[in-house]
């Protein structure tokens, strides 16, 4: 042999070696650099001398042109499919029949994880990788040889002493992590993404060129021998597994061997608490006899062998029929869409709803009524409706339109242009909105009735004794007592404390009839603005334009606010029922009283929250601030201010106190300071 020959034959041992350790062991010994100045070395050598080239040189793993297609091979010794095991039941069936057919009392199992992959078949002569082969359907599959030999996991040639003839079967399979890199780089590339790591993988290995399987992340796990001559086959599974390990061939660390069907179940149940933390993805696990002659003894049914069993996980995703869309009103009035399914069993559980969330969702998912969609579950997440599958799409296949009115109450539905949501407009006149709406009504910040809590509303709401806020002041005692954790006592107490909220400002009162996007600062605002709640029941959408930061989309809410005759009713009978509150002169006049000034305000005011008084003191033109500086013109400080009180002091600004607010508010400027 001549000097070239020997370094080549050393240097494809080394590379081979390196290969083991770093795709089948994990454990590589070299750094990268080192590895990649081996190849380089024996690539020039290859190079330079063309009688040392052979097919199995780790250079050669990318060998070859694209091909035009696959041919098929056939396989001598048939690839067998699993039986399939769902429940417990299953199990305990499979090993009591196998027991019986054997006569044994206990059988000892190989289990291991079925991962989710595809099978092949790879045949080694004297040692070589010659061919590899898809499964197929068990008889023939296709010869994928050239994209099979690019993945440097699986050994080009075996180590150690190799039979004449061998044919393995494993698994080709996609790592997680591989399969995450490939979708942000079609990502970022702006490609299309893979569904799956198992369709990732499929795809790899039916690339016309091996260069582009090459750069797919995949990896194997050998499990199973074809066609074996020129060794002795080993006498059980756990050996075979061993031997492979032997010759270089990955096989699943996590496999056991385990005792009867007990230790099959708690094989189970324990890798399926740890499923999610795998570095891939699985399906399942695998039991298999552990005794090979016991397995040549039970021989096969049709294509599977009696002596294994898939004992599948409940599928995390499922296809089903979109039957229909019905639209949901939230406690805020928002339509929430949710998708009616064909019962379909996801992850052990039957679903039939999935929500859409929103119209936007429904437009990017392409949604119709009548589509086949593919039904996702994440751990124990909510079921997700994950996409359609436009090219099974029916030829009555219905768009989804969003309601025009609300399906509980019938009031018109509005979606503000720019929002995903879609609303329901009948505030307390919708009873899906009506104990919400209660609430806000009772709440601190609006009419503060202490003691009217939600279990409280729920319960008058339930009992028919509430719709509507006006209905609070007809409670007598005898109903208010008549409730769960409800005496004479505390009765009396919110018979109290409703006839006190009658006595209330007008911005509170406008807050609690819960105008949708009119909070304290625009109720406050519109108040200032008209003063009273007459001027503001008969103005103009326009008219309601000119207060200061409402802008077209919340006058128009407040304008059909006060023209629905619902809403009309209720706020009659709230005046009716004795809510009122001092009335002031419409401030209109005096807007722009106090432009040019900027205004601080701090602790806590008595005689209306500093929301109410920050959104009057912008009505008036007053600029408002957050901070005090030297550009502060006037801080109003309520009782427990603290430290912008100190600063102003220390900057030599006009404090006032709530007097002065009133001051402020009544269009008096402060004097210059
Ligand atoms: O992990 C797998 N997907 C897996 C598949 C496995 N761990 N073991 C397997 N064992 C067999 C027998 C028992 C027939 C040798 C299999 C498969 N078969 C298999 N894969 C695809 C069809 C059958």
């Amino acid at each position: 042999m001549s000097e070239a020959a020997a370094r080549v034959a050393a240097l494809r041992a080394l590379i081979a070696r390196h290969d083991h350790r770093y795709y089948v062991l994990d454990d590589p010994e070299v750094p990268d650099s080192e590895y990649d100045r081996l190849m380089r070395e024996l690539r020039e050598l290859e190079a330079a001398h063309p009688a040392l080239r052979s097919a199995d040189s780790p250079t050669q793993r990318v060998g070859g042109a694209a091909s035009g297609g696959f041919a098929a091979v056939s396989h001598g010794v048939p690839m067998l499919s699993l039986e399939n095991a769902f429940a417990d039941a299953d199990v305990l069936e499979f090993d009591r029949r196998l027991r019986e057919r054997l006569g044994t009392e206990a059988i000892e199992y190989c289990a291991e994880p079925k991962l989710d992959g595809l099978a092949v078949s790879i045949r080694y002569e004297r040692g070589r990788y010659v061919r590899a082969a898809t499964r197929g359907d068990g008889a023939t599959g296709e010869d994928v040889s050239a994209n099979v030999r690019t993945i440097r996991a699986i050994p080009l040639r075996l180590q150690g002493a190799a039979p004449e003839l061998l044919e393995v079967r494993g698994e080709v399979y996609m790592p997680f992590a591989g399969f995450r890199r490939l979708n942000d780089e079609a990502a970022a590339a702006g490609e299309k993404l893979f569904v799956n790591p198992r369709n990732a993988a499929a795809g790899a290995l039916r690339q016309l060129d091996p260069a582009v399987t090459a750069r797919r992340p995949l990896a194997a796990y050998f499990y199973g021998a074809g066609t074996w001559q020129g060794a002795a086959e080993p006498a059980t599974q756990r050996q075979l597994l061993e031997q492979f390990s032997a010759w270089g061939l990955r096989t699943n660390p996590e496999m056991r061997v385990v005792g009867g069907a007990a230790g099959c179940l708690d094989y189970y149940r324990a890798l399926a608490v740890r499923r999610d933390r795998l570095a891939y993805q699985i399906d399942g696990v695998v039991y298999k006899v552990n005794d090979r002659a016991h397995q040549q003894a039970l021989g096969q049914v049709s294509r599977a062998p009696r002596w294994a069993i898939a004992h599948k996980f409940p599928a995390d995703e499922a296809l089903t029929v979109l039957r229909d869309v019905e639209f949901q009103v939230g406690r805020t009035g928002v339509l929430t869409p949710v998708a009616r399914l064909e019962p379909v069993m996801v992850g052990g559980a039957s679903v039939s709803n999935a929500t859409l969330h929103n119209m936007d969702e429904i437009e990017r998912k392409d949604l119709r009524i009548g589509d086949t969609v593919l039904i996702r579950r994440a751990g124990d997440v909510i079921p997700e409706l994950t996409r359609s599958l436009p090219e099974r799409r029916p030829a009555h296949a219905r768009r989804i339109e969003l309601p025009v009115t609300c399906p509980v109450c019938g009031s018109p539905v509005t979606r503000a242009p720019g929002e995903a949501a879609a609303r329901c407009s009948g505030g307390f006149v919708c009873a899906a909105q009506r104990k919400e709406a209660l609430r806000h009504f009772a709440s601190r910040r609006a009419l503060d009735i202490e003691g009217l809590g939600e279990k409280l509303i729920d319960q008058l709401v339930d009992r028919g004794l509430v719709a509507n806020p006006a209905d609070f002041y007809g409670l007598s005692p005898g109903q208010l007592a008549g409730l769960e954790r409800m005496g004479e006592k505390s009765a009396a107490n919110v018979l109290a404390a409703l006839e006190r909220s009658k006595r209330t400002t007008l911005p509170r009162f406008l807050h609690a009839l819960g105008i949708r996007d009119v909070g304290e600062a625009t109720a406050a605002a519109l108040a200032a603005h008209f003063g009273t709640l007459d001027a503001l029941r008969h103005a103009s959408a326009e008219q309601i334009l000119e207060v200061p930061d409402v802008g077209p989309v919340i006058a128009a809410h407040v304008h059909e606010f006060f023209a629905s005759p619902a809403n009309r009713a209720l706020i009659d009978r709230l005046l009716a029922a004795g809510c009122s509150w001092p009335e002031g002169a419409p401030v209109v006049r005096a807007a722009g009283a106090l432009a040019g000034l900027t205004i601080v305000l701090t602790g806590t005011l008595a005689s209306m929250t500093r929301e109410e008084a920050g959104a009057a003191l912008q009505a008036l033109g007053a600029k408002l601030s957050g901070s005090v500086s030297k550009r502060t013109h006037v801080l109003v400080a309520g009782a427990e201010a603290g430290s912008k009180l100190a600063r102003a002091r220390e900057l030599g600004i006009t404090v006032m106190d709530e007097a002065g607010l009133a001051g402020l508010l009544r269009g008096e400027r402060p004097p210059a300071s």
